[in-house]
């Protein structure tokens, strides 16, 4: 497997909640490394960027304003397969149904507020990283 780069972003209640530093620690114990990693907000064009593919959901204008209320930790993540390990390591996409021992599974609590975001492809990981690290 290749070595590959993804885009992850520690979402406002995961930063809220104190699990930064339990998130990093367990990248880099599946042998993934932190390239780039910056606290702060996410801008209205970034949250719109990087979610163009659900405009128009129902879910949509919620995610918008959630991702943009507090500060987040934006990470350039690499390692061999790091797109589908971050995502193995974050969980299914509502907490109640990820497994324990993910992240969503161990520290999320609802859909909307669901602690992590992770690429799901190298091509949205490239497209991705442009985003919030251009
Ligand atoms: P993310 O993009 O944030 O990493 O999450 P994901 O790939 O696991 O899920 P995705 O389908 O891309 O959805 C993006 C975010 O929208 C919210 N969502 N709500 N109510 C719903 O049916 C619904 N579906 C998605 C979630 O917060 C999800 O993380
Ligand atoms: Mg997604």
């Amino acid at each position: 497997m290749a070595i590959q780069k993804t885009y992850s972003m520690i979402k406002p209640d995961g930063v809220r909640n104190g699990h930064i530093g339990e998130i990093v620690n367990r990248f880099e114990r599946a042998g993934l490394t932190v390239e780039r990693m910056e606290l702060g907000m996410v801008t209205l064009d970034q949250a719109k960027a990087n979610y163009a593919e659900h405009e128009g959901k129902p879910f949509y204008d919620g995610l918008i304003s959630y991702i943009t209320s507090g500060p987040v930790v934006k990470m350039v993540i690499s390692g061999e397969g790091a797109v589908a390990k971050v995502r193995t390591l974050m969980g299914a996409t509502n907490p109640a149904e990820a497994a324990p021992g993910t992240i969503r599974g161990d520290f999320g609590l609802i859909m909307d507020e669901n602690v992590i975001h992770g690429s799901d492809s190298p091509e949205s990981a490239e497209r991705e990283i442009g985003i919030f690290f251009a």
